[in-house]
């Protein structure tokens, strides 16, 4: 039995410091309402998608920082966020959504969002766990900084995995008792940029089932103060690589854990000068690209994805129960940092 869904990604172009949250909102909405017209029952939005990537600048003013947050409990009410999480309830359609989120008690978290349009509220969080960058500018007053790592606590809720209701007729319910894996609603997983990168939060997500993992991000095309400048690179090349990295750890990290995912990008020239890559795509649990944004702008990616494809994967090659070998992997879980083999 197929379980189908039609799926896409909302690449966002360029938001600056001085675009105004109604004018972002008002094109996000205008994405949705063209994947609606493709039939889309779920649409992704970038990482942080409300603003410019504010984690490139050193913002000192706290008045100014706090206007690049939003707080979990306010967003689908807040006047300048709710109209979009209405006309995604109007038309249907689920979405998931970045934004830099400030708690209560005054704590920074890089956090993506589940909205759920037939229930009409979000149904699962996530906190970006792998934050990069530096706490201080580099030296180098040309680098393109990254300061996550003063903006943001690490992620504290772990890679939870959900389930999506209402998108596919007929899935088993508990009721049913049915034991069987890959029979019930779709199983999500969502990640943040950086995290892409990390094959542990995607084998957390693997060893939960994970069907779809949804992966918002802005990747800057040309960083070297972050990346390294061992093999110099022109802006162009540097980028071209950008781009590769991201499809990549999308393909080889769906393939090994028989899942699609989804990204999207915020792309283009932000604030004058700072370029992030495009590249948004869907790639399919063996590893294919199936979807993949054109341009640098504004654009919606869409595809026709059957779940059912990710259980080959599932039951064969990567079989976890029967394949994994847990008492060889130890230094996973118990070590960070690299340990070397003693010198000869
Ligand atoms: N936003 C974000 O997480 N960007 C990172 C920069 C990595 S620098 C090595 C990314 O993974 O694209």
């Amino acid at each position: 039995m197929p379980r189908t869904l039609k799926v896409a990604a909302a690449q966002l172009g360029p938001i600056h410091l001085t675009s105004k949250r109604e004018e972002v909102v008002s094109r996000m909405i205008t994405l949705l309402r063209s994947a609606s017209k493709l039939g889309a029952q779920l649409v992704l939005f970038p990482e942080t998608a409300f603003t410019t990537f504010f984690p490139r600048h050193l913002i000192n003013s706290q008045e100014e920082l706090d206007s690049y947050f939003d707080s979990t409990d306010t967003i689908t009410s807040a006047p300048n966020t709710k109209p979009l999480f209405d006309e995604a309830k109007t038309l249907g359609i689920d979405i998931s959504v970045g934004f830099a989120e400030r708690t209560t008690d005054g704590k920074g978290y890089n956090t993506s969002v589940y909205f759920s349009a037939k229930k009409g509220e979000i149904i699962a969080k996530y906190r970006k766990v792998h934050l990069p960058g530096t706490k201080e500018p580099f030296a180098n007053p040309d680098a393109v900084n990254q300061l996550e790592k003063r903006y943001f606590e690490p992620g504290n809720l772990g890679f939870t995995a959900f389930r999506t209701p209402d998108l596919i007729p007929d899935a088993a319910k508990k009721r049913s008792g049915i034991k069987e894996h890959g029979k019930g609603d779709p199983i999500m997983g969502m990640m943040i940029c950086n995290d892409r990168r990390w094959a542990e939060g995607w084998r957390c997500y693997g060893l939960q089932g994970v069907e779809v993992i949804l992966c918002g991000y802005n990747t800057a095309g040309f960083a070297p103060d972050l990346w390294g400048t061992r093999k110099p690179m022109t802006p162009k090349e540097a980028e071209r690589d950008a781009v590769f990295h991201h499809k990549l750890v999308m393909q080889g990290n769906s393939y090994m854990n028989s899942c699609f995912s989804i990204s999207a990008a915020k792309a283009g020239m932000e604030d004058g000068k700072y370029d992030l890559i495009g590249g948004s795509c869907i790639t399919t649990p063996e590893g294919h690209v199936i979807a993949e944004a054109k341009t640098k702008d504004d654009e919606i990616i869409f595809a026709e994805i059957d779940l059912e494809d990710c259980r080959q994967g599932k039951e064969k090659t990567f079989d976890f129960d029967r394949h994994r070998r847990v008492d060889q992997y130890g230094p996973i879980t118990v070590q960070t940092g690299v340990v070397e083999p003693e010198l000869l």
